[in-house]
C-alpha cells in the first residue's frame, strides 16, 4: 500500500533511531568547517570515521540496463532490489500520473541524519536522465518536509563521472540546517530580468545551468502543474548541460554524467567530467558528487581538510567540471539568459 510523502516525512525520527540502534544503518560522526572563497561560504564535512568504510568500485552504468548485469558487474546484489532490509524501509510511493513505483530507503552509511533514497522499484539505470515522476516525487517529499518545518533537497549523480557508486536509478534527500545549501544561496541572490529562462552563475568557474521554479509552487500544486514545470526546466537544463559537454572537445567517449540539485526553488544541473580530483599537496583522490557542487564537500582526514582548504574549493570544482561556455549559448542562443553575479 503507497505512503503518502507527509507519513515518510513525519516517521523519519522515530525509525531512523530504530533503525541506527539495530545495527542496519551506520552513522558516522562529523564536524562542519567552513571555508570562504570567492565570496562563498562553503562546507567542508570532516568525517574521519568513513575511512573504514570501503570505496565501492564505480560500476560501469552504461551496459547495466537490467538488474541482473549491474549485480554481476557489482559483483554482489542490487542494494536497491527486494527483499528490503526492513529497518532500511520506509515505505512506497506511487506516481499515478506515470504509474510507476518508488521505494524510499534508509542511506545505510550516513553522515547526515535522516539521509534518505528515492528508489525507482523497477530497475532504472543511473545513467538515465530524470523523468517527471522522479522530479515529482522528490519535489512532494521537499513539500512535506517544508510543511512539517523542516528543509531538506535532492540530489542525483548521474553517469560513471558523477560520483555514484550505485547502478541502480535512486535520488537521495538530505535535510540542511539554515536557509539552505552554499550554491543554492548564491542562486537565490541572483535577480532575473526574464522569470523562466536558465541562468549560470558566472562567478564559479565551471559551466553550471540553474531554473527558477515560480514561487506559486507548494503544497496546493497538483502532480500535472508540478510535472510541468519541473520537466519542462529539466529539460532546458539538460539541453545546456549536453551543448556544454559537446563544446569540450577533450570530453571522455559514452553517456554524459552531470550531477543535479533539486531545491524547493531551482533546479541546479552541472556537467562533470572527472570523479575524482587528485589532490596537489598528498596526491590523495578526493570524491566529488552533487553535494561537492551544492557547495558541501567531503573529506575523510585533518590532512584531507587542510590540502582541499590550500587547493582552493574552487580549483577542485573546476578540476572535475567542464568549462563554461555560456557567453556562447547567450550568443547561440541557446536557451539561456546573460546573468548573473
Ligand atoms: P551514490 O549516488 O551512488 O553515491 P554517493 O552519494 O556519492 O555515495 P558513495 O556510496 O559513493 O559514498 P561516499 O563514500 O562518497 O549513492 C549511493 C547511496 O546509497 C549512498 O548514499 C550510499 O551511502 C547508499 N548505500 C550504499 N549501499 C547501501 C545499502 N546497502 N543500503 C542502503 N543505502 C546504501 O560517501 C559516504 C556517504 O556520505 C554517502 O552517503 C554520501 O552520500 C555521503 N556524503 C557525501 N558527501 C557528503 C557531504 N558533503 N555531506 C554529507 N554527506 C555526504
Amino acid at each position: 500500500m503507497p505512503a503518502t510523502p507527509n507519513a515518510i516525512i513525519k516517521d523519519l525520527p522515530e525509525r531512523f533511531q530504530k533503525a541506527k540502534e539495530s545495527g542496519d544503518l551506520l552513522f558516522f560522526p562529523s564536524t562542519i568547517h567552513k571555508h570562504v572563497e570567492g565570496g562563498v561560504e562553503y562546507e567542508i564535512r570532516l568525517c574521519p570515521a568513513l575511512q573504514h568504510k570501503p570505496n565501492l568500485p564505480t560500476p560501469h552504468f552504461d551496459a547495466a540496463q537490467d538488474q541482473k548485469k549491474a549485480e554481476i558487474q557489482q559483483g554482489k546484489p542490487d542494494p536497491f532490489a527486494p527483499p528490503y532490509v526492513p529497518n532500511l524501509y520506509i515505505g512506497e510511493l506511487k506516481d499515478v500520473e506515470e504509474d510507476t513505483d518508488y521505494v524510499v530507503l534508509f542511506n545505510k552509511f550516513s553522515v547526515v541524519p535522516h539521509h534518505i533514497l528515492l528508489v525507482t522499484k523497477e530497475f532504472h539505470s543511473q545513467t538515465a536522465p530524470l523523468m517527471s515522476s522522479d522530479l515529482v516525487q522528490a519535489y512532494q517529499l521537499i513539500l512535506a518536509a517544508r510543511a512539517a518545518g523542516q528543509r531538506f533537497f535532492a540530489f542525483y549523480n548521474c553517469g560513471n563521472l558523477s560520483g555514484a557508486s550505485q547502478p541502480h536509478k535512486h535520488l537521495q534527500l538530505i535535510p540542511i540546517e539554515g536557509d539552505g545549501p552554499p550554491i543554492e544561496k548564491l542562486a537565490r541572490s541572483v535577480n532575473l530580468e526574464v522569470p523562466n529562462k536558465p541562468f549560470t552563475l558566472n562567478s564559479l568557474p565551471y559551466a553550471n545551468h540553474i531554473y527558477r521554479l515560480p514561487s506559486h509552487l507548494g503544497p496546493n500544486s497538483d502532480a500535472e502543474e508540478l510535472s510541468h514545470y519541473l520537466m519542462s526546466g529539466f529539460m532546458g537544463l539538460l539541453d545546456l548541460t549536453i551543448s556544454s559537454i559537446r563544446h569540450d572537445p577533450t570530453y571522455p567517449t559514452g553517456p554524459p554524467s552531470y550531477n543535479v540539485l533539486l531545491t524547493l526553488e531551482h533546479i541546479h544541473l552541472i556537467p562533470r567530467r572527472e570523479e575524482w580530483y587528485v589532490l596537489k599537496e598528498t596526491q590523495e583522490k578526493l570524491s566529488v558528487n552533487s553535494l561537492g557542487y551544492a557547495g558541501m564537500l567531503l573529506v575523510k582526514s585533518d590532512s584531507e581538510l587542510e590540502a582541499v582548504c590550500k587547493e582552493g574549493v574552487s580549483n577542485i570544482l573546476r578540476g572535475t567540471g567542464v568549462g563554461s561556455v555560456h557567453d556562447l549559448q547567450v550568443q547561440g542562443n541557446d536557451g539561456e539568459q546573460d546573468s548573473a553575479l
